[in-house]
């Protein structure tokens, strides 16, 4: 394996001429997304992924190819951004990427001003969102979030407090 890999951060909400590429890696994201989270559904993962107000940070190997991203709302009003879809293609798995996307989106988020995240992890991933400082005792008052978040049926919902005394890469 080796290889480089970068972050973009992809938002289709003031691009008026669509960038080519950032749609071509949109797509392959939304189909790493429908496979490992095959739950979800394709109609409505395509949907959230496409919606201008979800961002999604791609993950990018080599320049050009797209192998994994979180798809996030962020609710500024709120202070915090809901994470909705998280995923790294299967030959790309405990690399280490997934870990280092969120430590990403933990750093943007500072520089945003913006400190909490909150997701409905499945049981599956309550391990992975635990070990990047996810926790099922959610501290956010519920006035904050309900409402803004949509819930899903059989999932745990989870808090992330970023610390902004902190530099997460
Ligand atoms: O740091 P450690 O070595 O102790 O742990 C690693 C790794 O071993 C562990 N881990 C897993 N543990 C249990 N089951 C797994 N399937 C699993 N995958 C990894 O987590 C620590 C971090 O490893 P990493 O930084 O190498 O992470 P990956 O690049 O493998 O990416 C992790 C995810 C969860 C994104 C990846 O495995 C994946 O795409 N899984 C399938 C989709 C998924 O479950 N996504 C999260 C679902 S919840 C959601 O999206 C709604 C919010």
């Amino acid at each position: 394996s080796g290889g480089t890999v970068q972050f973009v951060l992809i938002n289709n909400q003031f691009m008026k001429k669509w960038d080519e590429r950032y749609k071509q890696w949109l797509i392959c994201i939304q189909n790493v997304f429908s496979y490992q989270l095959p739950r979800m559904g394709k109609d409505y993962i395509t949907r959230l992924v496409f919606d201008p107000r979800h961002l999604t940070l791609a993950l990018i190997k080599n320049g050009y190819r797209a192998i994994g991203g979180i798809n996030f709302r962020p609710f500024i009003t709120q202070g915090f951004s809901e994470i909705v879809f998280c995923a790294v293609s299967s030959d790309e798995q405990v690399k280490g990427y997934g870990t280092r996307m969120m430590n990403h989106l933990k750093d943007y988020h500072l520089s945003q001003g913006i400190f909490y995240f909150l997701t409905y992890a499945d049981s599956y991933a309550i391990g992975y969102f635990k070990k990047l400082g996810f926790s099922k005792y959610v501290t956010l008052p519920k006035e904050r979030y309900q409402g803004f978040i949509k819930e899903y049926d059989g999932a745990t919902l989870m808090e992330c407090r970023l610390d902004p005394r902190l530099s997460y890469n």
